[in-house]
């Protein structure tokens, strides 16, 4: 059995509706284990475990979803989010500044299944929330013919390099019938996936509603994480739209793997 504490910092943003944090330690790592917290993923669509800080936790996350390593920028299969100096005012992983909602990798044809964040360095002002927000509760809104027209319209997602380019609709579904969710604030109001917080001109004005509704949707009914030494998050990021505070503490450090 999983052991859960009751002490959880996994809330909903607008309401006391709270989530139980599972504490792994390594002796837990059982296939029986695995099954149900596969299981509970595949359900709720996010996880939120507490490991050692020593814990092998890339090993754990392919063998909880059953995925493999799925190549982020330059060929890497892991990376850093973590302020870098000169970069702060950039809204993206290397940045300081709020990342509005968005899921990882829309530039790929099929992007990333599952976003695995390990935290190695909590933020010590314990400031910054990680968000995340199930898209099956955005088609439950009353969105107009119009938002459900913009969110089928094909639009263009590229990586940060510009090398990579996607056109694809916002909402899309699988040949099995699941959610395929692209999204990113960024790229769609601010023209790129990484852009300077002190621009502010809207590059997409066709789009504005639709992303001022999801928005406003996402802000109203996402999970709140503070992560802290040895959080493992892992998310359904073709259900899940995230996104994360501003970041005032420079020495937070996470790791960060894409599973597909
Ligand atoms: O910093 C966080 O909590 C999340 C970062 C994130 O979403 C990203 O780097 O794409
Ligand atoms: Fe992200």
């Amino acid at each position: 059995m999983i052991t859960t504490s009751n002490t959880s910092n996994t809330t909903h943003s607008n309401s006391s509706h709270s989530s139980p944090l599972t504490i792994l330690n390594e002796h837990l790592w059982t296939r029986s284990t695995m099954a149900q917290l596969n299981q509970v993923l595949d359900q709720q669509g996010w996880l939120h475990l507490k490991l050692p800080s020593d814990a092998q936790w890339m090993a754990l996350a392919t063998q909880i979803t059953g995925c493999h390593l799925f190549e982020q920028q330059n060929g890497m299969l892991f990376d850093h989010v973590h302020p870098i100096e000169k970069k702060e005012h950039l809204s993206d992983s290397n940045g300081s500044a709020a990342i509005p909602p968005h899921t990882d990798g829309p530039h790929f044809s099929t992007p990333p299944k599952y976003l695995v964040l390990f935290c190695r360095t909590p933020d010590k002002l314990g400031l910054v929330k990680t968000l995340f927000a199930d898209v099956h509760e955005l088609l439950q809104w009353e969105l107009t013919e119009k938002d459900q027209k913009l969110l089928m319209k094909p639009i263009q997602f590229m990586s940060k390099d510009g090398q990579t380019k996607v056109i694809a609709p916002i909402l899309n579904f699988t040949a099995l019938n699941q959610i395929l969710f692209r999204y990113s604030e960024n790229i769609i109001l601010r023209g790129h996936p990484s852009p300077d917080t002190h621009v502010s001109s809207v590059y997409n004005p066709h789009l504005k509603e639709i992303c001022d509704r999801i928005s406003q949707w996402f802000y109203h009914e996402a999970y709140s994480v503070t992560l802290d030494h040895g959080s493992l998050v892992l998310i359904n990021n073709h259900r899940f739209c995230h996104g994360r505070t501003q970041v005032f503490d420079k020495k937070r450090h996470l790791e960060r793997i894409w599973l597909g």
